[in-house]
């Protein structure tokens, strides 16, 4: 390719190419540069929200030499590319990471301050990217920093919602949702109007034999939507490779609005094509682990799957390689069903567009996706009416139905005459409507089906896709437990901690190899290290207890046991069973004596999390929680012994301050309902214990940090059916400690009784699906055991440096090895030994 351009030319374009900066001189000066010209201020009037802009776009021109390098790069050796397609990618702030990243945090926190500003305040300016809901969108962002860190070629692709998950105010005790409009200034994304794709949506097919006797069918009218593409830069940590995030922005295909009507005084419907296609991207969807099936988001995932493909396609067509090595060169990992559809445009692309035969195109189209589950919860699983998709995406639903009638020939020659199991697996569900199985399809379309913890992976092998294990075979489903990446969870996080690790393993080597962790084991008793770890845990809880004061106007007191559960509110993890546990401790302590009063551990029941807009019972328990503070917090008889917080907005960014403040943090779901959780993860790498149930990856934190080390209660997975048909169809008898806190509800102790019916007859009623009432003394039993294990500070610290010491395996950097090993065969392309990285490494 550099051939093709005259040398002299070459020559000039070298000489003057963007050099990033490295020094403080340098960063300042480009720091001013954009204020006085990007931003078109002056020292005068340059206050912090232009200083981040500028120090931000400072970094962003860094970011960007680096990922124009990491593309070519990745071009010339034309490996193969994983492309990771998440509906969901909650990002968080992108500055400070950016610093850490690439290693000139120090340069900006000296330029800053020369320039008058303190980094802290500048890095608060940034809004959170918010393009996801809870654990599955940030785990998208996880691995695209472990991909660029470990250098694999990777891309992400996702949808650009203008308004990601609202934000979330507390007024009255009540949730209440306020749009998030995060796009006024990003500096982070390059818009890229000339990567522009053509959706069709709607129309119809017509079918005919071309002159050479060819089936054809042919995807026609409708109506024509634009993509346009976005990039954010993503840096990996201590390497020049600076992978791409492609998000795609929808706008009408037929310029600005209609002229025509615009000019006969039609001014509203003038505009309304515009808006309706700008419609598409938005806002994102704000449930977790629920599936609605409204049009507007079948029209988000195809919107985004087209455009995504389209690109791969093209990019892959550059090459002008054989078909056959589409597989070889091009690897997709579907994040939950959401992308599915990608399966099935790829196969259209093929059969269709290019002219291949189906079972050719099948082939590739079976190599080339692997599927990650991340629920068996029955709500979850996606499906699409059948007419829905029929009017919608007619060309798509033929070859769904094509894909399945291939599907179930051959499982009637593995099973002959088993039609209940034909009926059981078909991808299309024959209901009232119709629907299409969305997770059988993603099954049938992938190579590899991944749970994302052992128990989870076992889980879906033993029911939810039993049937397709005999069909397919064992070795289709695998395991890759989650991770979280120890840079944005550990070092940006915690940073002391960080630090003090750094100087008694050798330097921050652990932050690429986590498993050097393990050196911390020998200063579990070391007593001057003990002291400086406890003080770090101080410092953050400190922290935490100002920005509860700032946030709630409550005064917490940081020597007290900080007890946190911060997750998506949902019944079954059961954020209703702490409250009540709450509310049982509140009693016990009013009924104790002042002596028993002094042997207690003070302690602080923080919570945090959205609610669906539309899940009232969510909505409940929040509203539970803040009136049980409002009384609790402001009784004088209770003092310091209890309070309770319900933190507003919960978010990455106010993650990065609560996760390493905890003492104890909790992971409760009903056993076999949480797939894995990854702030369980969070908490532990940060000095925190935990109080969990046998679920999702808490086993697996069990088995590395050891029992001693964690509090454990509640039933087994497998005891939940029984459990269930007991309360369903024999006696059930409620807890007595249970039945006194809801007495207590009842009576009015923390507002208007009625509010909160719906919580106590879940359980007294409707046979308390969430087994609350089945854990709830163990739960009680537990919490009393974490009360007194917390007195002991000597050997609690010991179990939190043990605890810390033996998370290795829980860096996200480990799952995207297993992820390019086990499924998508790619090998990392590291820069060549001498390729400059602007640090002159
Ligand atoms: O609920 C799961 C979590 O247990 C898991 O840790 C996370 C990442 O794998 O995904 C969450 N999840 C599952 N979010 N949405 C779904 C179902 O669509």
């Amino acid at each position: 390719v550099e051939a093709s351009i005259p040398e002299p030319q070459r020559a000039a374009w070298k000489k003057f190419q963007a050099t990033p900066f490295v020094t403080k001189e340098d960063f300042e000066k480009e720091v001013v540069r954009h204020v006085e010209t990007t931003l078109a201020r002056s020292m005068f009037n340059c206050d912090e929200t232009a200083a981040y802009a500028a120090a931000s776009l400072a970094f962003r021109d860094r970011l960007i030499t680096e990922w124009n390098r990491t593309q070519q790069r990745q071009t010339f050796a034309d490996t193969k590319r994983v492309y990771y397609l998440s509906l969901e990618f909650l990002m968080g702030r992108a500055f400070d990471n950016a610093m850490l990243n690439v290693g000139l945090k120090n340069v900006a926190k000296e330029g800053l301050s020369e320039l008058g500003f303190r980094i802290e305040d500048i890095i608060s300016q940034e809004h959170d990217a918010a393009l996801g809901n809870g654990g599955l969108g940030r785990l998208a962002a996880c691995f695209l920093d472990s991909m660029a860190s470990l250098n694999y070629p990777a891309w992400g692709y996702g949808l650009r919602y203008r308004y990601g998950i609202f934000k979330q105010e507390i007024v009255d005790g009540y949730q209440v949702e306020v749009p998030d409009y995060w796009l006024d200034f990003n500096p982070w994304e390059f818009p890229r109007h000339d990567i522009v794709v053509d959706i069709q949506f709607y129309g119809g097919v017509r079918k005919y034999q071309d002159e050479h006797g060819r089936n054809i069918a042919k995807w026609e009218g409708g109506e024509m939507v634009k993509a346009v593409a976005y990039d954010v830069p993503i840096p990996g940590y201590d390497t020049p490779s600076t992978n791409n995030m492609r998000l795609w922005s929808s706008k009408a295909a037929s310029g600005e609005f209609d002229f025509q009507k615009f000019n006969s005084g039609d001014y509203e419907s003038s505009v309304a094509d515009q808006q309706r296609a700008e419609t598409i991207s938005a806002v994102l969807y704000p449930n977790d682990n629920l599936d609605r099936g409204k049009e507007l988001r079948l029209k988000q995932q195809y919107f985004w799957v087209a455009a995504s493909l389209y690109d791969i396609v093209r990019r892959f067509k550059k090459s002008k390689r054989a078909w056959s090595e589409f597989p070889d060169q091009v690897a997709i990992q579907l994040n939950d069903t959401h992308p599915t559809l990608a399966t099935v445009e790829l196969q259209r692309i093929l059969i269709d567009l290019e002219g291949l035969e189906w079972d050719e195109a099948w082939t590739i189209v079976t190599k080339t996706f692997g599927y990650t589950n991340h629920t068996v919860l029955p709500e979850a699983l996606e499906k699409w009416s059948v007419p829905l998709m029929q009017n919608l995406l007619p060309r798509h639903l033929q070859i769904i139905y094509e894909i399945n009638m291939y599907f179930l020939q051959s499982v009637e020659r593995k099973f002959p005459g088993d039609r209940e199991m034909l009926g059981r697996v078909s991808i299309i569900e024959e209901s009232q409507p119709k629907m299409v199985r969305m997770a059988y399809l993603a099954i049938v379309g992938s190579h590899k089906v991944n749970g994302v913890a052992e128990l989870h992976s076992d889980l879906i092998k033993t029911t939810i896709f039993k049937d397709f294990v005999k069909i397919f075979g064992p070795d289709k489903f695998t395991n890759v437990t989650n991770g979280i990446t120890p840079r944005r969870w550990l070092h940006q996080a915690n940073p002391r901690l960080s630090e003090l690790i750094a100087s008694k393993t050798g330097g921050l080597g652990f932050l690429k190899d986590l498993n050097i962790l393990n050196e911390l084991e020998k200063f579990a008793d070391d007593k001057e290290f003990k002291k400086e770890w406890a003080e770090i845990k101080y410092a953050n809880k400190v922290r935490l207890a100002k920005h509860i004061k700032t946030t709630t106007g409550v005064t917490v007191n940081p020597s007290a046991l900080f007890d946190i559960q911060v997750k998506r509110i949902h019944e079954y993890k059961r954020q209703q069973m702490n409250i009540f546990g709450v509310i049982h401790r509140y009693l016990t302590i009013k009924a104790m004596t002042a002596e028993e009063r002094k042997k207690l551990a003070p302690r602080v029941s923080i919570f945090g999390g959205k609610a669906a807009p539309g899940y009232w019972m969510a909505k409940t328990i929040i509203h539970l929680i803040n009136n049980v503070g409002a009384k609790v917090n402001n009784d004088p008889d209770i003092g310091d012994l209890l309070k309770v917080i319900f933190l507003e907005d919960y978010n990455v960014s106010k993650a990065e301050i609560i996760t390493p403040a905890s003492d104890v943090s909790e992971h409760i779901s009903t056993a076999g309902t949480e797939a894995s959780g990854t702030s369980n993860m969070k908490f532990v790498l940060n000095g925190g214990l935990i109080i969990g149930t046998c679920d999702g990856a808490n086993i697996e934190i069990t088995r590395e940090i050891g029992e001693n080390n964690i509090f454990l209660f509640g039933n087994l997975a497998e005891d939940v059916e029984d459990l269930r048909h007991a309360h369903n169809y024999g006696s059930h008898t409620l807890d007595p400690d249970l039945l006194k806190v809801f007495e207590t509800i009842k009576s009015g102790t923390f507002g208007d009784a009625g509010a909160f019916s719906a919580l106590t007859s879940a359980i007294e009623d409707h046979g308390d699906y969430y087994l609350v009432s089945d854990d709830f003394h163990s739960y009680i039993q537990t919490q009393a055991l974490v009360d007194e294990a917390y007195k002991n500070q000597d050997e609690w610290i010991t179990k939190t440096i043990l605890s810390v010491a033996r998370m290795g395996f829980f860096s996200s950097d480990r799952c995207i090895n297993e992820y390019a090993e086990m499924i998508w065969n790619v090998e990392p392309l590291a820069p060549e030994k001498g390729e400059t990285d602007g640090l002159g490494k």
